[in-house]
């Protein structure tokens, strides 16, 4: 992947990553902990004795260093003569920075925007490692389903959940598990506590997991025992611009026409005000990532961008909804990644 690189490298002599996600992209090292410095003629990993046999497996078109002391990569940017060097200035800290400027005579220039994009469009490789992330999402969700019952908390859902991945074969949860009920659902991105659920509860959840370094996405609102006419309401317009937006996800589809399009279904029912946030995102490596599915969004959609699709309504001191599914663009549509059921559930 490091070649992606190449038109970066017209405009300056060399590019140091320093993100475990896009050390991991370039590189294929796994361990996070590092760097890269990549320029015309060289690609080197440096990295500690924690790491280093791991990184020599892994980075194979990589000329590993062992790191000794802190000054191994400025010495080696001074004996190279570096005078230009693109970095992540989106990633790297202000301290950072500062310390490679107090000992080297080398130029710094910000490139971090342009560096993650070149992860926007996924491999078919990256394309099997998040389906099968969505995949244990999903049967996290149906097992789930048979877990939640009056009186436990969203505490206990979000652990099980989590436990639930790991034991599939997950690494981690790709994002702070989001399990939240009653009212609360009314926050987009509420925090689960010790309530506990109760009958006629709308259930919020949205977790994922990483495999194999890639992050799954996915929403499901849920009611405990009997939805009221207003769940019900509420919920159908949420799935009928969800489903409108998968319509909309497509090869050569700006990204806020997508927006837009599910958008208006909820503005035309009266809801607009409570749809605040953006219809979707990238997904990869980092759960947040390009392409943007926003209203001011410049991005247009291309063929194996992996997205979510997932817009709500939030009314405050009544509750939520979200449905969010993963999908990879395609010529013409879009593959849903997501197969857990979308038609409201009363469990
Ligand atoms: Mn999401």
């Amino acid at each position: 992947m490091y070649k992606k690189l190449d038109d970066i490298l017209k405009d300056t002599e060399a590019v140091l990553i320093t993100s475990p996600y896009n050390m991991r992209y370039f590189s294929s090292f796994s361990g996070g902990e590092g760097f890269l410095l990549i320029s015309k003629d060289e690609r080197v990993l440096f990295t500690d004795s924690r790491y280093t046999e791991v990184a020599e497996k892994e980075a194979k078109d990589f000329k590993v260093i062992e790191t000794k002391k802190s000054s191994d990569l400025t010495d080696y940017i001074n004996n190279k003569g570096f005078k230009e060097i693109a970095i992540e200035d989106n990633f790297m800290t202000v301290s950072s920075l500062e310390n490679l400027k107090a000992k080297t005579t080398c130029a710094y220039i910000g490139k971090g925007k342009e560096i993650d994009r070149k992860r926007i469009i996924k491999t078919p490789f990256e394309i099997e490692k998040i389906k099968k992330a969505e995949e244990i999402g999903d049967n996290a969700f149906s097992h789930i389903l048979k877990f939640i019952k009056e009186g436990i908390t969203e505490n206990d859902i979000a652990t099980e959940l989590e436990y639930f991945m790991k034991k599939a074969g997950a690494e981690k949860t790709s994002f702070d598990t989001i399990s939240i009920s009653g009212k609360k659902t009314s926050m987009p991105h509420g925090v689960p506590s010790d309530k506990k659920i109760e009958k006629g509860d709308f259930i919020t959840l949205d977790f994922g997991c990483i495999y194999e370094g890639y992050c799954s996405d996915m929403t499901r609102t849920v009611v405990l025992g009997k939805a009221s006419e207003k769940q019900k309401e509420i919920y159908n317009i949420v799935l009928s611009a969800q489903l409108k937006g998968l319509t909309m996800i497509k090869n050569g589809v700006k990204c806020a026409d997508a927006d837009r399009g599910a958008r208006e279904i909820i503005e035309k029912a009266g809801y607009g005000e409570y749809f605040g946030h953006s219809l979707g995102h990238g997904v990869g490596l980092l759960i947040h990532e390009a392409p943007t599915l926003s209203p001011n969004s410049l991005d247009i959609l291309e063929e194996n961008m992996v997205v979510s699709c997932e817009p709500g309504i939030y009314i405050p001191d009544f509750g939520g909804v979200r449905i969010e599914d993963l999908v990879v663009v395609n010529n013409g549509g879009c593959t849903i990644l997501s197969k857990s059921d979308k038609n409201l559930l009363e469990i």
